[in-house]
């Protein structure tokens, strides 16, 4: 796999064009002495929010350099890809290569930014049946998909991990936030939901996907997203059948949606996608 997304300009959210890199050039072992990455954080990551590390190559922030490679206090600062490398500033560096950019743009953490995304899936019916795709024979898996608010793009609706938070509890808040719009769900429903919430997210329920580097339009050489993706299955549809889904947090709308490979979704998604098809024996 080669990053795509993670090449492409403007950059989110700004005007900012990436150096342009060519497949050819992406990886490090490619010399290459005319690269000259764009240096660019959004004002968001630089005003300091608590979930945005601080630039510690500004000298009054020496001491808070994060502890790269490793668990940083409530931080965990290691990939799912092994141990990545510093660059001569000390700046950690993209281990799937080259972006046209560097510093952290709108990612907070330097080096890897852990994200979990839940992939809920039903089949499709009609009366009751699976509805079976004419070309491939057979049948077709349905996901929840939000779309973002920030490109409009449909998506699994995952997020990052806060600090200190196991990613399995980020599945849920995200899951909830995003496609139950958990945080405005009126008290006397609450005991109804988190009964759906136990049937579908328990542990035996839970199929690991994929646990590795995401291609997001946001990632730099000196920060990236890598996620958890988690497949939550109901095989009956009984469960997942009346949650009451309504868009809520960083998502505009939400809905069940056919898994087909022609589907254009946000990052590497529809990837994830292929692996729940195969898992299943559904439709691609
Ligand atoms: C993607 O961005 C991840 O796969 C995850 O779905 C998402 C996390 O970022 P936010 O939704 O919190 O912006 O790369």
């Amino acid at each position: 796999m080669i990053h795509v997304k993670a090449r492409s300009s403007p950059y989110p959210g700004s005007q900012v064009k990436r150096f342009p890199v060519h497949d050819d050039n992406v990886s490090w072992s490619r010399e290459w002495a005319e690269y000259d990455p764009v240096d660019y954080t959004a004002e968001c990551v630089k005003a300091g929010p608590e979930w945005a590390d601080p630039d510690f190559r500004e000298s009054d922030q020496l001491k808070h350099a994060p502890r790269f490679n490793e668990l940083d206090g409530r931080i965990d600062r290691r990939s799912y890809l092994g141990v990545y490398e510093l660059d001569k500033d000390n700046l950690p560096r993209n281990p799937m290569g080259r972006t046209g950019m560097i510093s952290r743009g709108l990612l907070g953490k330097w080096g890897p930014n852990h994200a979990a995304d839940p992939i809920v899936t039903r089949w499709k019916r009609e009366g009751g049946e699976k509805v079976i795709h004419k070309l491939s024979g057979k049948p077709i898996l349905q996901f929840i998909s939000i779309k973002r608010k920030d490109c409009g793009q449909w998506a699994i609706p995952g997020g990052m991990v806060d600090a200190g938070e196991h990613p399995s509890t980020t599945l849920k808040r995200e899951f909830g936030e995003e496609a139950l719009n958990s945080l405005r769900i009126p008290r006397c429903e609450k005991d109804r939901i988190r009964k759906q919430f136990q049937a579908i997210f328990s542990k035996e329920n839970a199929v690991k996907i994929y646990a590795g580097y995401v291609d997001d339009p946001r990632n730099t050489d000196s920060a990236w997203i890598e996620t958890v993706a988690v497949n939550f299955h109901d095989d009956t549809g009984n469960s997942v059948g009346d949650l009451n889904l309504h868009a809520g947090d960083d998502a505009e709308d939400v809905q069940w949606c056919d898994i087909d490979k022609n589907l254009q979704l946000y990052a590497s998604h529809l990837q994830f996608l292929k692996s729940v098809t195969e898992l299943w024996g559904g439709h691609w």
